[in-house]
């Protein structure tokens, strides 16, 4: 099997199954290298608990990127998800034109917003910066509320085919290439995934649950870059980290306890028989 080493950069929450926490044992399993870059560290992701601690890392990054170029060290794919500032996505833009190897793939989730609203710790600044480094990406996962916010696009909950041909048009007009528009659902039973590559759309759609959980937009994104470097076309890692992503979101959903994240841990051993 290929050996692909990547770097993914985003937040560490040291407890509710998101960003690293999520990235790392996924993207592991799928049997990659996996190097990490913290963008912040925090005591809890943001959505749902108060009072969480956090510490910017956005000092640290230069110097950390410094040092890898002085070593030599070079990554296949690069995938960025929650960073912890704007000024550092200037720093992020950097380590993709340094530390890329030759035919580096860059992958982008600008996890930044859900269900029509910014997650509390950006503003509008933080938007306008993300959509330089979105639009410079080979791949961006955004979910809808993302793909309005990188475009202007007017936001809505309810919509229709048309509306998301308009969106998935308005982000290739910015400079989109490839495309996985996540949570796209044109009735109550079903949510599914866009993929969009130059002329080519595809939907693939899946079961939906009323009650959406946290995380699961990184656990899809994981399980999608993980697939992507095993060989998959993104059509296919697209369709496998659905169906994983969906599996996760089933064996938790019972408990209503584990609020804050998915047991994605538990159903590993089926995303890597997807890979096979
Ligand atoms: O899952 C996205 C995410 C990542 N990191 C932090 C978050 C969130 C979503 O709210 O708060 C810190």
């Amino acid at each position: 099997m290929d050996y692909k080493r990547i770097l993914t950069v985003q937040d560490i929450s040291c407890v509710g199954q998101c960003s690293l926490t999520v990235a790392l044992p996924i993207l592991s399993a799928a049997g990659h290298e996996t190097c990490i870059l913290p963008s912040a560290v925090l005591s809890t992701h943001t959505a749902g608990f108060s009072g969480y601690t956090v510490r910017d890392l956005t000092e640290d990054l230069p110097a950390i990127a410094a040092h890898w170029q002085k070593e030599g060290i070079r990554f296949q794919a690069i995938y960025t998800g929650y960073l912890g500032s704007t000024e550092q996505i200037e720093d992020v833009k950097e380590i993709f034109r340094t530390c890329g190897a030759e035919g580096c793939v860059s992958i982008v989730d600008p996890a930044m917003a859900d269900n029509g609203k910014l997650y509390p710790a950006f503003d509008q600044a933080y938007v306008d910066r993300m959509k330089t480094l979105a639009f410079q990406a080979d791949i961006i996962l955004p979910n809808i509320t993302e793909a309005c916010l990188l475009t202007g696009y007017p936001y809505r909950e309810r919509y229709d085919e048309a509306y998301v041909n308009g969106l998935l048009d308005a982000l290739r007009a910015a400079g989109a290439r490839t495309v996985i528009l996540t949570g796209v659902s044109y009735s109550d039973a079903t949510t599914g995934v866009v993929v969009m590559e130059g002329e080519s759309r595809r939907y693939y759609a899946h079961k939906r649950y009323e009650k959406g959980c946290h995380g699961t937009g990184d656990v899809y994104a994981s399980a999608f870059v993980g697939a992507l470097l095993r060989g998959k076309t993104a059509y296919d890692a697209a369709c496998i980290a659905a169906d994983y992503t969906l599996r996760c979101i089933e064996i938790t959903r019972s408990d209503p306890d584990h609020w804050y994240g998915v047991k994605f841990e538990q159903v590993l051993p089926e995303y890597i028989e997807a890979l096979r």
